[in-house]
């Protein structure tokens, strides 16, 4: 691979995005057979594409990193983004999105628009980003490219306008017609001849042809008064309109192709030439200052002052860290030092790579509009910005999804544990949609990410890369224990048989206080039952006694421990015999005022297509949920707000995925404690003892 340095103006940037399976993969390796940027057409089947490279991905059949494959057509560099279509990858496409300028949208010939259009759709109105759409997999049995443009007009409007229609159907699939120039492209043996439009199809050519010079000419006034005045356009306002209302969004152009038989992919790389904007198409970066936060604008040339985005990082146990990077003006050098603006940190650059799936050419600069990566970079991460130091800009960061959920990861052995920190420390670093953090009271490391399989995925990628061996299991939930009322009992620590005895006496009172008050401890002795210096001992028993619980384990709360009374002995008496003593005495008095656990209670905030709200509804109450609210959202969603207890909803991401076919979101936050209804009370009690007894027999 030897690419030449293009021009801003010469280089497209598009990330190729979709449901999952619907083709992307394979037709991003069409693209670079097409324009012979490899000489063999890989498969999925056979783990032998150019952007699904990565064992996992090898392994699953799908793509799980958004890759870079760049390729040439007509004097343009196109670097093509391939992006996973699997839900819980949303942030690589995420990512890929926020440094491209147009955007390459697969939709499967036989499914149409799936939850995963729509939400790539979503993300790629974020940015206003112009896009193409491409029905795939038009080769297979019940495709049917008229019924895949009706589903998008449904759902997208009437933006939405074929210039390519098929010629053939399922196996007979075999080339497109260009409603421009009104011929056929026909593959035959691996070559496209060009033909006289069928008979057949004509009528459908000429109909499709004239939605398309209407849709050109309301592109722009001026067109508008020639299409009216002459009926028609000529060919160059048609592809003119066509440009502008593409890059305006007004226009989505819909393609017909075949990926795995290289059917319209000609078509598609000259479609993302022709129409889709420039790298420099969409004009100045935005950033602000980083110490006056003023804005500054980056211009998309080779004058200005460096600057360039950090999109995606890729941990490496041997390399160290890969960082992809977006230039978005001047130039970028190997062997040369630059500022992060984002950190205040400088940064030595070596090597620069251009990268093509896994295979990496070294690069002495990497240009303005294009995309490359750089190895080891010691302080950079994703989404910082890098330039000099005398231009310095921040430039906006990426708004990666917030990870909905988590699970306590444990190492399988003493081995695994030593290293699972700083293995799990890099995952993170790679994946801004996984966290790590460690819960002291739980004593467990909690993960958390969009989904169970990336969950997964990572625990896979610990072992692979790390050889750590993990296991993942529902966290524990943060329960509480409180007491119900007020009992008075005493404590005694008491040994005097031989020697130096022990002598501690405490009597306590324990009372409930309101809920959030914490502990509070009160010193009433008078008259010196408990000499002053031995109080704080009977104080730190308590304390003690609470951190590790007395019902089932959890530390308990909101309650007043008042010590009144005691007794001493000259001798015997010690720091920690009335540290014994103050432990006894508050396990007898909250076991006589009665104890009862509380559960952590989120607000959860679901949000969901209207005509799901009913079992969305349904499947909070089952979960003992308060709903407290239902806002219709105007776009035909709702947002349904409840209260529920956090034991209830550990798997709720992958609930509501079912329940919704991936089209509900939601977000939890922690509200407050309620104590847990009798049943469940019981049930978590029993379940400590078991694992109390569990312990002491494997001690025993
Ligand atoms: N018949 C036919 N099969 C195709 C075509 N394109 C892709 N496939 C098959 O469809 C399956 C999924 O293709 P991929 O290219 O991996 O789809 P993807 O959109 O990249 O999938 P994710 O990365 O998981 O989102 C594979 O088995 C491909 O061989 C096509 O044009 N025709
Ligand atoms: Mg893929």
């Amino acid at each position: 691979m030897v690419l030449k340095r293009y021009a801003p103006e010469h280089i497209r940037n598009v990330a190729v995005v979709g449901h999952g399976g619907t083709g992307k993969t394979s037709l991003v390796e069409a693209l670079l057979f097409q324009a012979g940027a490899i000489d063999r057409q890989g498969r999925v089947e056979d783990g032998t594409t150019t952007t699904d490279f990565d064992p996992e991905e090898i392994r699953r059949k799908h793509t799980i990193n958004a890759s870079l494959a760049p390729v040439e057509w007509d004097g343009t560099k196109v670097n093509l983004l391939d992006t996973p279509g699997y839900p819980d990858f949303i942030g690589e496409v995420v990512g890929a999105l926020r440094v491209c300028e147009g955007v390459l949208v697969v939709v499967d010939g036989r499914a149409g628009v799936e939850v995963q259009t729509e939400q790539a759709w979503a993300r790629a109105d974020e940015h206003d980003l112009p896009r193409l759409v491409v029905i795939s997999r038009l080769d297979r049995e019940n495709a049917d490219f008229d019924q895949a443009v009706e589903t998008l007009r449904t759902r997208f409007g009437s933006r939405i306008v074929p210039v390519y229609l098929p010629v053939g159907t399922e196996a007979g699939f075999a080339g497109v017609i260009n409603l421009f120039t009104m011929t056929a492209h026909i593959l035959k043996d691996g070559k496209e001849t060009v033909e006289e439009v069928p008979g057949a199809l004509r009528q459908a050519a000429h109909d499709a042809r004239e939605e398309l010079i209407e849709a050109a000419a309301e592109s722009d006034d001026s067109l508008v008064e020639k299409y009216l005045e002459s009926g028609s356009l000529t060919d160059d306002d048609l592809r003119g309109g066509l440009i502008a209302g593409v890059r305006a969004g007004k226009i989505i152009p819909v393609l017909p192709a075949s990926g795995t038989k290289r059917i319209g992919v000609n078509q598609v790389l000259a479609a993302m030439v022709e129409l889709l904007p420039s790298a420099a198409g969409r004009g100045a970066a935005r950033g602000t200052h980083p110490r006056n936060d003023a804005e500054v604008l980056v211009e998309p040339g080779d004058r200005g002052p460096f600057a360039a985005l950090v999109f995606k990082t890729m941990a490496d146990p041997y390399v160290g860290r890969l960082s992809y990077f977006r230039v978005y003006g001047g130039a970028f050098a190997s062997d040369s030092q630059v500022y992060n603006a984002s950190r205040d940190k400088s940064e030595r650059i070596g090597q620069l790579f251009i990268l093509r799936g896994k295979h990496q050419e070294a690069a002495p600069q990497v240009g303005p509009g294009d995309i490359g990566a750089v190895a080891k970079l010691a302080d950079t991460g994703t989404g910082d910005t890098l330039c000099t130091k005398d231009a310095p800009v921040k430039l906006s960061p990426i708004a990666f999804p917030q990870p909905a959920i988590s699970m306590a990861i444990e190492p399988k052995s003493k081995a695994d544990e030593d290293k699972m920190g700083n293995a799990l420390h890099r995952l993170a670093e790679e994946d801004p949609t996984f966290t790590v953090r460690r819960d002291p009271e739980l004593k467990q490391t909690v993960v958390s990410g969009m989904g169970e399989s990336h969950l997964e995925i990572m625990a896979d990628r610990l072992r692979r890369k790390f050889g750590v061996d993990v296991v993942l299991a529902p966290p524990r939930v943060p329960y509480r224990e409180t007491v119900r009322g007020k009992a008075q009992a005493q404590g005694r620590h008491v040994k005097q048989s031989g020697g130096r005895g022990q002598y501690g006496v405490c009597s306590l009172e324990v009372e409930p206080t309101p809920r959030g008050a914490g502990f509070e401890f009160v010193d009433k002795i008078y008259g010196g039952a408990i000499p002053n210096q031995y109080i704080p001992s009977v104080e730190k028993g308590v304390r003690k006694a609470l951190e590790e619980g007395i019902l089932a384990g959890y530390p308990l709360v909101d309650l007043r421990v008042t010590l009144f009374d005691g007794k001493y002995h000259d001798v015997d008496s010690s720091d920690i015999a009335f540290q014994l003593a103050g432990a006894l005495g508050l396990k007898e008095a909250t076991t006589k005022a009665g104890l009862v656990l509380l559960e952590p209670i989120l607000d959860i905030a679901v949000h969901v297509p209207e005509e799901q709200m009913g079992d969305i509804i349904g499947d909070l109450n089952s979960k003992r949920a308060r709903i407290s609210g239902m806002e219709a959202q105007g776009d035909g969603s709702t947002i349904v707000r409840a209260q529920v207890p956090q034991g209830e909803v550990l798997r709720y991401a992958s609930g509501l995925r079912s329940l919704t076919g991936g089209r509900g979101t939601f977000t939890a936050t922690f509200s407050h404690y309620e104590p847990v209804p009798a049943h469940v009370g019981d049930r978590l009690v029993a379940e400590a003892r078991r694992q109390k007894e569990e312990a002491e027999s494997q001690r025993a």
